[in-house]
C-alpha cells in the first residue's frame, strides 16, 4: 500500500490575505470559499487558524467554525494560542470526535485549561513539543516532554490514538540539525507513545526562504518525514504536487528520497525535473549542502 499523509490545511489563518480579513470583518464568503477548495484538493482536516486572538477570539473562533462547518463536512482543526477561544470553538463543532485541539503543548497553565475540554469532546489532540522555556533543547528533553505530555493526557482519560504528537519544524535558514532532531523524534515515537500519531507545521521548514521557492523545501521535507510514519501535516493544500505526494501518488520520488536516506546516493546525471529537485533539496535538507538561496540552480 502507498505512504500516505492526512493533509490538514493551513490556509484559513487570520495571517492570510483572503481569510484574514474575512474574519476580522465577519465576511462568511471568502472563508467558505477557501474551505470548499481546500476540501476539493483533498484535505483531510481544515485547521482554522485565529492566532492569539486575545481582544475577540471567545466571540471570533465559534464564527469561525460555523461559517465552515455549514458548508463543508470535513473535519475541523482548531487552532488558537487562547485557551478560552478554544474552549469556546470546541463547543459549537458538530463532529467533535472527529476533530482535532490545535494545540497543547508543555505549558502548565495550557495544560490544566485544554486537557479537560479535549477530554470532555473525544477530539483528537495536538501535543506541541514546547514547554515553559520553549523548545527541548538536545534528544532527551524532547522525550521527556512527549512523555510528560503523553502521562498527562493519559491520566484525562485520553487514548494515545488520539494524540498527534508535533515535533516542531524549524527554518532551514537556522540549519539542519534541528531538522535531524525532529526526524529522530518520529523515529522513534511508537517506542515513546504506542500507538500516537504525529503532525508538523510543514511550511515552518521555508519561513524567510523567497516565495516561489519555498513549495521544493516543503515537499522534500515532507518526504523525508514519511520514512518515519508521520501521520497528518499542516500544509498548504494549493500545492498540488506537495498533495500528490500526501496522496501517495509520487512514490518514485519517495523512494528517491527514502534511498538517499539510507545512504543510497543516485547518479544525479540521470535525474531530471522533479527528482533533480528533490535531490538538490535533500542535499540541504539533510545538511549536506550548506542552506544558500540558490540550491536549486547550483
Ligand atoms: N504546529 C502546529 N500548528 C501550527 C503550526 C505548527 N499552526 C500555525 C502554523 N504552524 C501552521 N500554519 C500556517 C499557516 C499559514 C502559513 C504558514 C503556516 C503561511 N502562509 C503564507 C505566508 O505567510 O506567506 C500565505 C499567507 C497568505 O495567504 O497570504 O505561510 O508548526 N501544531
Amino acid at each position: 500500500m502507498a505512504n500516505t499523509v492526512q493533509a490538514i490545511a493551513e490556509s484559513i489563518n487570520i495571517m492570510g490575505k483572503r481569510s484574514g480579513g474575512a474574519m476580522k470583518e465577519r465576511i462568511p464568503g471568502p472563508i467558505q470559499e477557501m474551505a470548499r477548495e481546500e476540501a476539493a484538493a483533498g484535505a483531510t482536516y481544515l485547521d482554522l487558524n485565529i492566532g492569539p486572538a486575545r481582544k475577540d477570539g471567545v466571540e471570533l473562533l465559534p464564527w469561525v467554525v460555523e461559517t465552515v462547518q455549514s458548508i463543508v463536512d470535513t473535519p475541523l482543526c482548531l487552532d488558537t494560542t487562547n485557551t478560552d477561544a478554544m474552549t469556546a470553538g470546541f463547543k459549537v463543532v458538530k463532529n467533535k470526535t472527529a476533530a482535532i485541539m490545535n494545540s497543547i503543548s508543555a505549558q502548565p497553565e495550557r495544560m490544566e485549561k485544554l486537557i479537560p475540554v479535549a477530554a470532555k469532546a473525544e477530539c483528537n489532540v495536538i501535543a506541541l513539543l514546547w514547554g515553559p522555556d520553549g523548545m527541548p533543547r538536545d534528544y532527551n528533553e524532547r522525550a521527556e516532554m512527549a512523555v510528560g505530555l503523553m502521562m498527562a493526557l493519559s491520566e484525562a482519560g485520553i487514548p494515545n490514538e488520539k494524540m498527534l504528537f508535533d515535533p516542531i519544524a524549524t527554518p532551514i535558514t537556522l540549519g539542519a540539525d534541528q531538522l535531524a532532531a525532529g526526524l529522530e523524534f518520529l523515529r522513534d515515537l511508537q517506542e515513546i507513545a504506542p500507538g500516537a500519531g504525529s503532525t508538523i507545521g510543514l511550511s515552518n521548514v521555508s519561513n524567510g526562504v523567497d516565495e516561489q521557492l519555498r513549495k521544493y523545501l516543503d515537499r522534500t521535507y515532507l518526504i523525508m518525514l514519511m520514512k518515519y510514519g508521520i501521520r497528518t501535516a499542516i500544509v498548504n493544500a494549493y500545492d498540488h504536487e506537495l498533495m500528490a505526494i500526501c496522496k501517495g501518488q509520487r512514490q518514485e520520488l519517495v523512494d528517491l528520497v527514502h534511498g538517499m536516506m539510507d545512504g543510497k546516493e543516485p547518479d544525479s546525471a540521470t535525474l531530471n525535473g522533479a527528482a533533480l529537485e528533490h535531490y538538490k533539496t535533500y542535499k540541504v535538507l539533510s545538511g549536506q549542502t550548506v542552506f544558500s538561496a540558490s540550491w536549486l540552480t547550483l
